[in-house]
């Protein structure tokens, strides 16, 4: 063969195993907006990390053996748990989805898969499906389910240890082996998929095999990323990557860390470019500084904060997802029951504001933010309690301008200089929550 026909035949064998440009399928474009459109989710840790009650990543940080902290899985028996209850408090915070663990960093799996060597729900004296009773309640409440899925392992030997998994004192033989491991990972990927049905795979922990070494971005495992986006995707199921790097064509959403596009308030976005043709989705915590329960965070995010963190975040054309860390008897912290309950009632009047919008396009940092429905409805967000006017540069012509919770009327004046001037007829009363303006755009 002459090395023109070679290369002909290489290139077109490109083009036929599609791997020369990924294309999403029309299924997928349809299931990322639905995604969008939910704007608020609550995302739960939740392991045998409950138990210990020092938050998800006690194993590591309390220098704690493997085999020692794996006897917990004896011990776990939270006998308040109770799917429906979860349910019904994050459906009346007003939240569209659930993400859950269904395996963290410590590798404890919390339905009874038959991929593993024991470690998960089913050999604990619980025994209970966890993830399938939750799979149903959300089913029966209209819910969506997704599972968050740890690529770093703290417990398997086949797991190639990177830089951090190395530092836990691990009692038996390391014996890496990749291959070994991504088939047990596709194992319970297919059956997460095929039991639970769910939205999203929420991937974590790929970070601690890509990161800076000496200056340089290094990648210490080649994790062949692409082939189980493809696995998943054959299963017509979303896959998203929680590690701070700019996304690849694969991944159909893109994640931010306790930040949003453009802010870089925790240092993990520095330098992500936002994807414009992709969902956000960015994560934060309730109970302060951590994710799965600990017993000694006495600070908690208030209802208020929890609905300008969705406002603030759906201005920027993102989701929010708020984690809530049950504790080991299968409750959530009080203080979150009782701030989701709040955030509810604002939901339950505002929703509209927030559901199925997009980024409004004008604001003023962090005081007055906005979304909107189309070209026919601008909603403005007075998030801060000192600021009760607002005015913009605005070329059309207002049909009409009320408070969304109550619906009276609100001072909206164009200027022949094209500025519309806003004002809250409540001006003065510093509400703690977010206030809506609702406009609506007159036909031109
Ligand atoms: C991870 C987890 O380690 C943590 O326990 C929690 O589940 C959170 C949602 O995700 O935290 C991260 C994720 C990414 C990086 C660091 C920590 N990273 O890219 O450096």
């Amino acid at each position: 063969m002459n090395m023109g026909k070679y290369i002909t035949l290489v290139a077109a064998l490109f083009v036929f195993t599609g791997r020369a440009e990924y294309k999403p399928e029309p299924w997928n474009i349809k299931a990322r907006e639905e995604f969008a459109a939910k704007r608020f989710g609550v995302f739960i840790h939740w392991g045998l990390y409950a138990n210990y009650a020092q938050g998800e990543w006690y194993l590591q940080h309390g220098k704690l053996d493997e085999s020692a902290y794996s006897r917990m899985m004896y011990g776990f028996y939270p006998s308040r748990f109770d799917a429906r209850e979860w349910v019904r408090i994050i459906k009346g915070a007003g939240a569209k989805y659930i993400t859950i663990t269904s395996r963290h960093h410590d590798g404890f799996s919390l339905w009874p898969t038959k991929v593993d060597d024991g470690y998960n729900i089913a050999n604990t004296p619980f025994k209970r499906d966890i993830l399938g009773e939750l799979a149903s309640a959300c089913r029966e409440e209209g819910i969506q389910l997704n599972f968050y899925y740890s690529l770093m392992d703290w417990h398997r030997a086949d797991y190639p240890a990177g830089f951090l998994t190395k530092t836990i004192p691990f009692a038996r033989e390391r014996k890496p082996d990749y291959a070994a491991y991504k088939r047990f990972m596709l194992g319970q990927i297919a059956e997460l998929i095929d039991s639970y049905r769910p939205g999203v795979i929420w991937f974590d922990g790929e970070w601690e095999h890509a990161r800076e070494i000496d200056g340089k971005f290094t990648r210490t495992l080649d994790w062949q990323l692409d082939s189980i986006y493809d696995f998943i995707h054959e299963r017509r199921t979303l896959a998203a990557n929680n590690n701070h790097q700019p996304i690849r064509a694969r991944e159909d959403i893109q994640l931010f860390e306790r930040d949003l596009p453009g802010e870089n308030a925790e240092g993990f976005s520095k330098g992500q470019t936002v994807a414009l043709d992709r969902p956000i989705e960015q994560c934060d915590v309730i109970q302060k500084n951590v994710w799965g329960y600990k017993i000694g965070e006495k600070s908690f995010r208030s209802a208020p904060e929890v609905v300008a963190m969705v406002v603030r975040a759906a201005a920027k054309d993102s989701n929010l997802l708020m984690n809530i860390g049950p504790d080991g008897s299968g409750q959530f912290p009080a203080e979150a029951v009782s701030a989701m309950a709040e955030v509810g009632r604002w939901f339950a009047v505002n929703g509209e504001s927030v559901y199925g919008t997009r980024a409004g396009g004008v604001g003023k940092g962090r005081q007055v933010v906005s979304t909107r429905k189309g070209d026919d409805v601008l909603y403005l967000h007075f998030l801060d309690p000192e600021v009760d006017a607002f005015s913009f540069r605005f070329s059309g012509k207002v049909a009409s301008a009320t408070l969304l919770d109550g619906g009276r009327p609100v001072d909206a004046v164009c200027s022949a200089d094209g500025t519309l001037a806003v004002t809250l007829p409540e001006a003065g009363q510093n509400s703690r929550f977010d206030r809506v303006v609702k406009i609506r755009v007159a036909d031109r």
